[in-house]
């Protein structure tokens, strides 16, 4: 079988130890073999984008906005196969797969535009004949570390802006989905970008994770994944001054109020509960109901989960596709079987399931009757796993709904007006969302949240230049 590389210097690095990567859909379904890249190899991708980082960053705007535009057209073509590969991948199911390599498009288009967009300041010294210039430069090598949930769509909302405001990259990809990376960095081999610009450094987390946020040739990490893990990434980075940004997991909380239109509220719990097999950090895990709807939303939550059809990520009548993996599967189990014995009753699903392949398939499971201090309603199950928690008011739900160690995204069911104001106020989150799934964000706007579901500035939208360029400011007297 092929061997596919790690992306160092604008050539293919093979290395040693490979790894085959397995559809969840199907275990015998082979997607490909991948190089676990030893840190000699990482070593080679940060001294191939320090060499590359002094002409990239001076090179001009529109050079670099060509550039990720090209990407942009180049996803957009490969659209379909892309999915394909995605979804055979991860398991989420092919339109979804095919909507986030359409996100992952969208993504480098807007940053082609933010590479014009880098702007400075000028203004007036307080002394006399002397004035300031502000300027934004790039931070240097950038290091990405991505996870499995978002193949695609995550490379590209941190490898976009870093490359448009000049940086030099090394990205990490979750080992579950180097083919996705990997199809990634061949569009950018393809259009063009100048060797080490852009490395791809594929293998195991446990070795090159905590080598790339260590690395001295490293000047900012960005990472997306679990808090353990993130905490490890940010103490590394810190030591020794380096800049870094993390993206955590969450709990998020859906209000529905006494006053919601509970078809809506229904869809977007469907949607933000269990679409994406529930492998979300923007997953809504616990659904926090007002009393006086709550008999009504869980009788037709149970009819449309009753519609819902668990299966191959490729099949076109699959709503919710296998879960990602072995571990992931029993980590679900593990939680369902917590919730049984301890938190409230599980009203439906939670059970593995067989299909016509061998796949990690388990049905989305409800539990009713959960309190917001039980260990599931707590803890990030990422699985497609929701408590449902009852509440007295609006009040209590705001209470609840803030009661708990993460603070990423917040959703609120109501048709009242001031409630839907006060929500937005009251919500100790980074992101809210009024009568919408909390899961499903845009691609040209800030993304992050508080507690300890994030850290640092947030990404995505003219607000990532935060974290991809520093500041200078000059004083001139001319
Ligand atoms: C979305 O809900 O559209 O890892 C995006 C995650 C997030 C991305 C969610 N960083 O789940």
């Amino acid at each position: 079988m092929r061997i596919n590389g790690s992306y160092v210097n604008g050539f293919w690095v093979e290395g040693n130890e490979h790894r085959d990567n397995v559809s969840p859909s199907d275990t015998n379904d082979i997607i490909g073999s991948f190089a676990r890249a030893s840190t000699a190899v990482l070593d080679d991708a940060v001294a191939a984008a320090r060499s590359a980082l002094p002409a990239w960053s001076m090179t001009s705007p529109q050079t670099r906005a060509n550039l990720l535009e090209a990407v942009a057209a180049a996803i957009m073509t490969d659209a379909e196969k892309l999915g394909q590969l995605l979804a055979r991948e991860e398991g989420k199911t092919l339109r979804e797969a095919i909507g986030e390599v359409t996100r992952a498009a969208q993504i480098f288009r807007f940053f082609s535009g933010e590479a014009l967009r880098m702007r400075g300041e000028r203004q007036p010294s307080t002394r006399e004949g002397v004035y300031v210039n502000i300027h934004r430069e790039p931070v240097g090598v950038v290091g990405i570390i991505t996870p499995w949930n978002f193949p695609i769509a995550i490379p590209a909302w941190k490898s976009a802006p870093a490359l448009a405001y000049g940086n030099t990259v090394v990205m990490k990809p979750a080992e579950l989905v180097s083919a996705s990376a990997h199809a990634l960095a061949e569009i950018i081999d393809r259009v063009g970008f100048p060797p080490g610009v852009f490395n791809l450094v594929t293998g195991a987390g446990s070795v090159l994770g905590e080598a790339i946020s260590s690395h001295s040739g490293i000047d900012a990490v960005t990472f997306t994944g679990s808090g353990t893990v993130g905490k490890q990434v940010a103490m590394s980075a810190t030591a020794r001054l380096a800049k870094v940004q993390l993206e955590m997991g969450g709990k998020n909380p859906l209000i529905v109020a006494a006053d919601a239109d509970l078809d809506i509220a229904v869809d977007c719990a469907i949607q933000g509960a269990f679409f994406s097999t529930g492998q979300r950090c923007t997953a809504s895990s616990r659904l926090i109901i007002e009393d006086a709807v709550h008999d009504d939303f869980v009788e037709r939550m149970l009819t449309r989960m009753a519609t819902l059809r668990v299966g191959d990520a490729l099949d076109a009548d699959t709503d919710i596709g296998p879960v990602v993996d072995q571990r992931q599967l029993d980590t679900d189990l593990r939680y369902i079987g917590i919730a049984r014995s301890t938190a409230g009753s599980v009203v439906h699903g939670g059970e593995r399931v067989e299909r016509k392949t061998p796949g990690f398939y388990l049905t989305p499971a409800l539990i009713v009757g959960a309190r917001n201090n039980d260990q599931v309603s707590r803890e990030e199950v990422f699985g497609p796993v929701a408590s449902v928690i009852k509440v007295s008011n609006y009040d209590e739900a705001v209470d609840v709904a803030n009661d708990t160690p993460f603070g990423l995204v917040a959703g609120i069911c109501t048709t009242s007006l001031a409630q839907a104001e006060d929500y937005q106020r009251r919500s100790d989150t980074g992101m809210v969302m009024v009568n919408l799934p909390t899961a499903g964000v845009d691609p040209h706007v800030p993304f992050g949240g508080r507690k300890s579901s994030s850290y640092g500035p947030h990404e995505q939208g003219t607000h990532a230049q935060e974290f991809f360029t520093q500041g200078k400011t000059a004083y001139v007297r001319p």
